[in-house]
């Protein structure tokens, strides 16, 4: 792959061919630091064109769950391999439509990459158990299944790492998918499926659908979609579910977060400042991890504050491709908006605005969509600034007196994804370990910078209790079936025939 300068065109990807909207419609990708320029045109897919995909990943479904589990990691593998050789192209392109800078980018290919080569360990490593019967002559099993043709939906923040987490467990367990990625990153999408095809993917296998929420709508909506995977905001998740609910079809809820690190006045001062500035503006603040709140004990709230404004002001805005670029646009124009209507709202709540809060407009960043970091003072843990989820480069400062204060206003939000506490006393890190309500904990960390060997996932309203990634990923994508052998030749009945006779 070549580095890619000119727009691309694709259609869906439907049964291994390129076929174009039903009705005809595209939309463009177009670069959020330079928003001038089209990335690439796109199928703007409806039902019909769901319809085809649903219909071409049934017809793959018998060969792929028929393919033995090595041979499909050794596909997976493939897979990761391709996408480690072709890592700086892809990561060039991720920004090019993204925007997150370019070493975050890489990150994101890194991530899959990362995905790739551990589930496809599973293909020589899914077990069953072999369990006793209660009775004579009776053997008793369990094994995987898949669940059928599953429907993937990802957001454009990790236009690669997240579309991984879902495609790569949900083919490794043989089941076949119908991909809507986000309308922000298509391009990103169709390389990473392309990479599937040439690593040996059967085609129909992955099926994409190009498109908006109406293609995403008619995926979890389809009857032939067995499992929805979706990965976006809270408000979109409860539609999901609630369709999902009526069909009685099973849904993977990844969802938003309100995360906070606290810093305790024990804590190594310049790593926590150093922390909260990558987790608040690390990929401009959209990340579902995004450190949105610091909750800082007052007797180090001077120097924290004071250390991290300067540092914040500090930060270069600018296109990520650029080196020594630190924050790269925010995606589109609608977040743009919503990220200065927040600012908004925390003045008019009352709390200090100290660094940022303006759309950033000097010289070429006029052509995209910047926003000055962000850093927000004297917030009280309800206020909207603290409890809503902005996904920009916006934090806020909770001042707090004790560990007990500290760790219940991080426990007051309606989310539950990642929480980090920065200190140095033992004693205060199990409490949190134990205490924080959330899927993910740091200490001396902040709450981005998951790894996939680990669950990932929240409590409370960040999901339905879903884990993605780590260990037991395959549970989510696949069923168990249970199997007895009666081979004594006669009726044995469960629960009443006794042994004795
Ligand atoms: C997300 O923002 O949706 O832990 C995913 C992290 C990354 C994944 C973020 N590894 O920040």
């Amino acid at each position: 792959m070549i580095s890619e300068q000119s727009a691309i065109h694709s259609g869906n990807l439907i049964g291994g061919a390129r076929r174009e909207a039903a009705s005809g419609r595209t939309f463009e990708s177009r670069n959020p630091a330079r928003h001038g320029e089209v990335v690439g045109v796109f199928a703007q897919s409806s039902a019909a064109d769901v319809d085809a995909a649903v219909a071409a990943a049934q017809r793959a479904l018998g060969g792929w769950r028929a393919t033995p589990w090595p041979r499909r990691g050794e596909i997976i593998l493939a897979a990761a391999t391709l996408m480690e050789k072709r890592k700086e192209d892809l990561a060039r392109l991720m920004t090019r439509e993204m925007g997150k800078v370019l070493t975050e980018a890489r990150g994101d290919v890194q991530e899959a990459i990362d995905m790739g080569k551990f589930i496809a360990g599973e293909g020589r490593r899914a077990f069953g158990e072999t369990v006793p019967s209660e009775l004579r002559n009776k053997w008793a099993m369990t094994m995987r299944q898949p669940l059928g043709v599953i429907g993937c939906v990802t957001p454009w923040n990790f236009p690669i790492a997240i579309p991984s987490w879902k495609i790569f467990p949900a083919v490794m367990a043989g089941n076949t998918v119908v991909f809507k990625p986000a309308e922000d990153t298509p391009l990103c999408a169709l390389r990473f499926v392309e990479i599937l095809e040439e690593a040996g993917l059967p085609a129909g296998v992955v099926n994409v659908v190009f498109g908006n929420e109406e293609a995403g709508e008619a995926v979890v909506r389809h009857a032939g979609t067995m499992a929805i995977f979706f990965t976006g905001s809270a408000d979109t998740g409860r539609l999901i579910a609630a369709t999902c609910g009526s069909m009685l079809k099973k849904v993977s809820l990844e969802l938003g977060g309100k995360n906070g690190i606290v810093v305790m006045d024990d804590a190594d001062l310049e790593l926590a400042v150093e922390g909260a500035l990558w987790g608040a503006f690390g990929t401009a603040g959209q990340r579902c991890t995004a450190s949105s709140r610091l909750i800082v004990s007052r007797k180090v709230l001077a120097d924290f504050t004071d250390a991290l404004v300067g540092r914040t002001r500090a930060l270069r805005l600018g296109d990520g491709v650029d080196e020594g670029v630190d924050v790269g646009p925010v995606i589109n124009e609608t977040q743009l908006r919503r990220i200065h209507r927040y600012t908004e709202i925390g003045v008019e709540e009352g709390a200090r605005l100290l660094a940022g809060g303006t759309v950033a407009q000097n010289g070429e960043l006029a052509q995209g969509f910047f926003y000055n970091p962000t850093v927000f003072g004297d917030v009280t843990p309800s206020m909207r600034i603290a409890q809503e989820e902005i996904f920009g480069p916006t934090t806020a400062i909770i001042p707090v007196d004790s560990l007990d204060e500290a760790l219940a206003a991080a426990n007051s939000t309606q989310f539950g994804l990642s929480l980090s506490i920065y200190t140095n006393d033992l004693r205060h890190a199990f409490r949190a370990i134990h205490e924080l309500e959330a899927g993910i904990v740091y200490v001396n960390a902040p709450t981005i910078g998951a790894e996939i060997q680990l669950p990932f996932g929240g409590t409370k309203n960040t999901g339905n209790g879903h884990r993605e990634a780590g260990g037991h990923v395959l549970d989510e994508f696949s069923e168990w079936k249970s199997i007895y052998i009666d081979y004594s030749g006669r009726l044995q009945r469960a629960q009443i025939d006794t042994d004795e006779q």
